[in-house]
């Protein structure tokens, strides 16, 4: 809505509400204010040609949209096109009107949210929280339905009515699985991820600087942060999902609708076996279990051979010590991994890996569609993080690019040391604690009434319950010598990862590699003798903080400083880890963590970036910089995405304490207690 201070009706005059939000918006934008969106109302308009976007409006309205699947991906692609082919606000706002009741409301909702990150002149445009947008992707439909029951109970006079959703999600202690439900539900988590594959789209002619690499990494990130707190609630790291002949013992049911019309999410029976594929609403071919196979044969071959086959059948080279413009080989993996793309190198020979799996695991319920039921949650990015078996598909995934990072060379002692710098020491501070971290729940609003999905004319608040813990500040000292071949800048890197395994043992290197979930990746002004760094958490390169509301768009519009980054950026800035979820939950009685603070040289780090490069730094670690290169030129996960040179650890079981002899590392044990009390912010 064009709403500022005051809320306006969302059904009976629809019409005025449009009229006004187009003015309202043009006038915004000559005075740079930020806008919002109206997504929620269909209204006159007349359509575009019926030759355009014939594929576009070959999605019903009201069932899935689902990326991972090509022939949406191609849709959206029209779509996204023929909103970018608008030359300013006004005829942006002309087509999204004639498209409006005529597209599907998810396809519709990705391509305006894509052209408002694209498009330069259009950044000021905003769109609240995806949340928002669709309540009934983040809540169950019996809470939906409740809080329209309580808003037809309510009296004119009341503003609004809240209702509260959470702890119990979405299923019961019988289920070990339940236990982390708390973060596999989050609306946070599952927000970052439609952004993510948002700002990093397939077939959607963008090229991104290092995307399929990103790709690996934010995915590797995520699954190391939910075995974090696996392993906090007591349950094993999670298994990869390489075995498609034996059942999956973990259903799913999500109690989530699609959209307002009812139409629900297929479910997953436990004990389901992944079938061929023979849908047809998809415009998929018939697909068979053994393709997957066949492609992951093909890849493994790549990676054990050293070199990717392109279509004519020229060999690429697959290593990771490459000099730009050369991609590294992870890069091109990531890409050939994720989708049959135009950024494949070859996906006639090497598939569509990725996707598919997320397809045929969300057609595992009906995959002849004999029964008329719908995918399941894993063929949306905004839903699929809720279901189990996204991680063990990923973790799949993610074995394919281990396996191509251990046969790397090891990193040296040249690599990672930085010998005129020495980390003197490492902290965390919270609440006048030194090393301890407290977590516990909280909760957010939302509006859920203004949404695409929901039947009512008055505002209703959801409440959604998440975890949280208190801020806290890294203090880290650092000694710099005194000599002239001192670094003027450093890239100060900090990981953490538990310390103790499943059986309560301290870790091996190898073994504790891939539980390094990055906090954050900052630079630092260095000056000869001791350097003291204070860091708040809040300030991570891996959160975002910027996702707003209906009511923070309404209530914040910045008017006295329009041009701010944070206004301007909105929109890209949606991707980014949630802040809340920055620390794993911990255990009641404590549970140990190791802080690992590595300094590096900013000047190798550093990388140039285009002239004009937008100084949005929120989450770059995860999202990259808007219209820019990822501002890291190391390999991403540095130092642990390989092993280093086998000299450094103190075999056969070397740690990785046994890197800290090198003068620029240091580690520090802390404490994470998780509170089960409410967190205030
Ligand atoms: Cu993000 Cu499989 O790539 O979900």
């Amino acid at each position: 809505l064009p709403t500022q201070g005051k809320r306006q009706p969302r059904n009976g005059k629809a019409a005025d509400v449009d009229v006004n939000l187009f003015s309202t918006l043009e006038k915004r934008i000559s005075e740079s204010h930020p806008i919002v969106f109206e997504v929620g109302t269909r209204v006159g308009g007349s359509e575009p040609p019926p030759q355009r976007l014939t594929l576009a409006r070959s999605i019903p309205r009201g069932t899935v949209f689902s990326i991972f699947v090509k022939s949406h991906r191609l849709a959206a692609k029209e779509l996204c096109d023929y909103f970018m082919e608008a030359s300013s606000v006004q005829e942006l706002r002309q087509r999204v009107e004639e498209v409006r009741g005529l597209v599907n409301e998810k396809l519709f909702i990705f391509a305006l949210s894509f052209v408002i990150i694209r498009k330069p002149e259009m950044r000021h445009l905003r769109l609240p929280s995806i949340v928002e947008i669709f309540p009934c992707m983040f809540v169950p439909v019996t809470t939906v339905s409740e809080m329209e029951q309580e808003a037809r109970k309510s009296t004119p006079d009341q503003e609004i009515v809240v209702t509260e959703y959470g702890p119990e999600f979405s299923s019961t202690h019988l289920k070990p699985e339940h236990r982390v439900a708390y973060w596999r539900e989050d609306y946070g988590i599952n927000s970052h991820h439609w952004h993510w594959h948002l700002v990093y789209p397939v077939d959607l002619g963008v090229m991104r600087d290092r995307k399929g690499e990103l790709f690996f990494y934010m995915h590797q990130q995520m699954l190391a942060r939910y075995d974090m707190d696996r392993l906090s609630v007591g349950l094993n790291r999670v298994q990869k999902l390489s075995n498609w002949r034996i059942p999956i013992p973990d259903g799913y049911f999500p109690k989530l609708t699609i959209n307002n019309a009812g139409q629900t999410w297929g479910s997953r029976q436990d004990n389901s076996l992944v079938q061929d594929y023979r849908r047809e609403d998809f415009g998929l071919l018939p697909f068979d279990v053994s393709e997957l196979e066949q492609w992951h044969s093909r890849i493994m071959d790549a990676i054990h051979q050293g070199y990717l086959v392109d279509h004519d059948g020229n060999q690429t080279r697959l290593t990771d010590n490459v000099k730009p413009p050369e991609k590294r080989g992870i890069d091109l993996l990531g890409d050939t991994v994720e989708a049959d793309s135009s950024i494949s190198l070859n996906s006639l020979f090497y598939g569509d890996l990725h996707n598919m799996g997320h397809v045929v695991i969300s057609a595992i319920h009906d995959p002849d569609y004999a029964h008329r039921e719908n995918l399941g949650v894993m063929s949306d990015t905004a839903t699929a993080m809720r279901d189990p078996v996204f991680y063990r598909w990923h973790k799949y995934i993610d074995d394919i690019f281990q396996e191509y990072k251990v046969i790397q060379p090891p990193y040296t002692t040249e690599e990672l040391s930085l010998s005129s710098v020495e980390v003197v020491s490492v902290a965390v501070e919270s609440q006048g604690q030194k090393n301890q971290l407290i977590t516990g729940w909280s909760t957010r609003d939302f509006e859920a009434s203004r949404g695409l999905d929901f039947n009512a004319d008055k505002p209703v608040m959801v409440r959604l319950t998440h975890l949280n813990h208190h801020p806290f500040v890294y203090s880290i000292k650092l000694q710099a010598a005194n000599s002239g071949s001192l670094p003027k800048e450093v890239t100060v890197r900090i990981f953490m990862a538990p310390k103790l395994n499943e059986r309560g043992v301290e870790m091996s290197f190898m073994e504790q590699r891939l539980l390094w979930a990055e906090m954050d990746r900052f630079t630092h002004d260095l000056k000869p003798g001791l350097n003291h760094i204070l860091r708040s958490s809040t300030s991570s390169s891996i959160t975002n903080s910027n996702e707003f509301t209906f009511r923070d768009l309404e209530e914040r519009p910045n008017p006295d400083n329009p041009g701010a980054p944070e206004n301007t950026l909105f929109n890209f800035c949606g991707c980014g880890w949630p802040q809340h979820m920055l620390l794993p939950r911990g255990k009641q009685e404590g549970m140990p963590f190791e802080l690992f603070v590595m300094v590096t040289d900013w000047n190798q780090d550093k990388v140039a970036q285009p002239d004009g490069a937008c100084s949005c730094s929120a989450a770059a670690s995860f999202c990259g910089i808007l219209d820019a290169l990822y501002p890291d030129a190391r390999p991403m996960g540095f130092p642990f995405d390989r092993r280093p040179m086998p000299m450094l650890l103190n075999r056969p079981v070397g740690r990785a304490s046994d890197l800290t002899r090198l003068s620029n590392i240091a580690m520090q044990d802390i404490t994470i207690t998780f509170t089960n009390a409410q967190i205030t912010q």
